[in-house]
């Protein structure tokens, strides 16, 4: 091998000043170019998930000397002084949406606020419900009926501990890059865990107090699983801040909301209690769920009107 040839690899890990980049079968321990390491804003900040071309300096060791532009990725906001964007991953194909039946308790609360996220950065979601072994299928049935046959999103039930529906979450994974995204301890390690057991994964127990998870993933981090197909293992967000979504445009991100709003008397219908709503005249008629309508509703009320308010 030409130590001096430039290569293309995938960004694992990104912590303070080490990068591990996969290429090809080997993991290459990278710093940044001099450019790079200046950047200052998240566009040339190097993110999990990036495709960059490195330079060798040894057979493990490299320098990252580009960013390949990026075919998506996904963001949150961080509230400091004022909302500020933050790139959590990027080249994402697919959002991994977990939740788990209990401990943390399932909330439909949380599964439509990152639909919207999923919406709004144009991923696709796939939906997760673990620990099905804490629970019955059958108080869930409502959930996938509603989010597979009227939202056409995927919905698989699955248990890290048992080993249920595990090898159907593997063929939605397939050919793609999926993020799983979900509270801290519904048990999005645990999964990538059972996928493939020889991975290095912490994860750490529940809270019998509160219910909780202990926020045990600190770092996001890539895994390649098998050919052309990676998973990206997220910190459970305490926080989920909205990037760019206003008032006006939310029901642009529920999709069943979306198919009745130009049937709605006034043109700037909220859907809230205007009178003609064809919205919540599909709710009335059980269209749409009341439990989507009233989270669709919360959402609303927590979001900022403009940008500048
Ligand atoms: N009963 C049961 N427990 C599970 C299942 N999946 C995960 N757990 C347990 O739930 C706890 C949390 O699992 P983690 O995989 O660490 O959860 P996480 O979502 O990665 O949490 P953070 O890294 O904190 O965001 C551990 O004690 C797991 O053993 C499941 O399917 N059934
Ligand atoms: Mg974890
Ligand atoms: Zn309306």
């Amino acid at each position: 091998m030409n130590a001096e040839k430039p290569t293309v690899g995938k960004v694992l890990t990104a912590t303070r000043k080490t990068y591990n980049v996969s290429i090809k079968d080997r993991i290459v321990s990278c710093t940044l170019r001099g450019k790079l390491a200046l950047k200052k804003n998240e566009k040339n900040t190097v993110k999990v998930g990036d495709d960059v071309r490195i330079e060798f300096v040894t057979e493990t060791e490299g320098v990252i000397a580009e960013i390949l532009p990026r075919r998506s990725f996904l963001s949150r906001s961080i509230q400091s002084r004022q909302y500020k964007e933050q790139i959590i991953a990027t080249n994402i194909d697919q959002l991994l949406v977990i939740l788990s039946t209990k401990k943390p308790q399932f909330k439909s609360g949380l599964l439509d606020r990152y639909l919207v996220i999923a919406e709004k950065n144009k991923l696709r979601p796939v939906i997760c419900i673990n620990k099905i072994d804490l629970a019955s299928r059958a108080d869930f049935e409502i959930y996938r009926r509603y989010y597979s046959e009227t939202l056409d999103f995927p919905v698989v039930f699955t248990s890290a501990i048992t080993g249920e529906g595990i090898q159907e979450l593997q063929k939605v994974l397939q050919n793609a890059v999926t993020a799983l995204v979900g509270y801290s301890g519904v048990g999005k390690s645990s999964i990538i865990k059972a996928i493939n057991p020889e991975l290095d994964i912490r994860v750490g127990a529940v809270s019998e107090r509160t219910q909780k998870g202990q926020h045990t993933t600190t770092v996001v981090q890539l895994f390649p699983l098998a050919d052309n197909c990676y998973v990206i293992d997220t910190p459970g967000i305490r926080e989920l801040g909205f990037w760019g979504i206003y008032k006006k445009d939310l029901a642009t991100y529920f999709r069943d909301i979306q198919r009745y709003t130009a049937d709605c008397k006034f043109s700037d219908c909220q859907h809230l209690h205007e009178p003609g709503c064809a919205v919540i005249e599909a709710v009335t008629d059980g269209d749409i769920i009341e439990e989507r309508y009233r989270n669709y509703v919360s959402i609303y009320q927590s979001l900022k009107s403009t940008h500048y308010e």
